[in-house]
């Protein structure tokens, strides 16, 4: 069976990720699995050019194709911070996702609703051939200064979809999967992988 890495070190997106492309004809590994450990800097300007980065890395350093996800939270009223910092938005060294929902918070205290923002996702496929595909997708909502729900990761309990009226939080795992930033870009991805399959 052919077989795909998924090289995220964050376990909320790669179950996620096993969950929306885990019926394609092929294995899908974790850098774990195949004893891969290595450290990409995201020093990318863009999602694209940080998941083409963690995509090629994985890939030459397994020799097999390879998936990676660069996502962030752009906040209008932030001038669409957090963003590419996402995932180290915190003054806090070690911060937790709880440490960096509350450092969000703080910022937007005083300014007026609704704080509009969505979610970004960018997935890039690298090949042992040096070739790179991306696919991106969007989900947007809004900030709320409460938290609700327990599913999901990151900054789910704070991002309201107006239109359901919950928080991407109070989804359940198939939900999201629906209707998230990652499930459209993967969405984008699948006819790519496909092909990759039945070539
Ligand atoms: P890898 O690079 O190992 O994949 P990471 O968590 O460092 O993991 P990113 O650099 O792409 O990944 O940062 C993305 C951050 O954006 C993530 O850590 C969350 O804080 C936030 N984020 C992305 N997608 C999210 C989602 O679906 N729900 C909540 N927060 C999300």
């Amino acid at each position: 069976m052919p077989e795909l890495l998924i090289a995220t070190s964050n376990p909320g997106k790669l179950s996620e990720i096993q969950a929306i492309l885990g019926d394609l004809p092929c294995q899908l590994l974790t850098p774990d699995a195949i004893g891969v450990q290595i450290e990409v800097d995201e020093t990318g300007h863009s999602y694209a050019e940080n998941a083409a980065l963690k995509a090629r890395a994985f890939c030459q350093a397994s020799n097999r194709v390879t998936l990676a996800d660069d996502s962030g939270l752009e906040v209008e009223a932030l001038d669409g911070l957090p963003g590419l910092r996402s995932a180290r938005f915190s003054p806090l060294p070690n911060a937790s996702d709880a440490d960096r929902r509350g450092y969000l918070l703080s910022l937007l205290k005083g300014k007026p609703r609704p704080w509009k923002a969505r979610f970004r996702c960018t997935i890039a496929l690298a090949y042992p051939d040096g070739r790179c595909q991306f696919a991106e997708g969007e989900c947007t909502g809004e900030i709320i200064p409460e938290e609700r729900g327990s599913h999901g990761f990151g900054y789910d309990p704070i991002f309201l979809l107006p239109e359901l009226g919950c928080t991407m939080a109070e989804l359940t795992d198939q939900q999201k999967n629906r209707l998230s930033h990652r499930a459209m870009a993967l969405q984008a991805v699948r006819p790519l992988l496909e092909a990759w399959l039945g070539g």
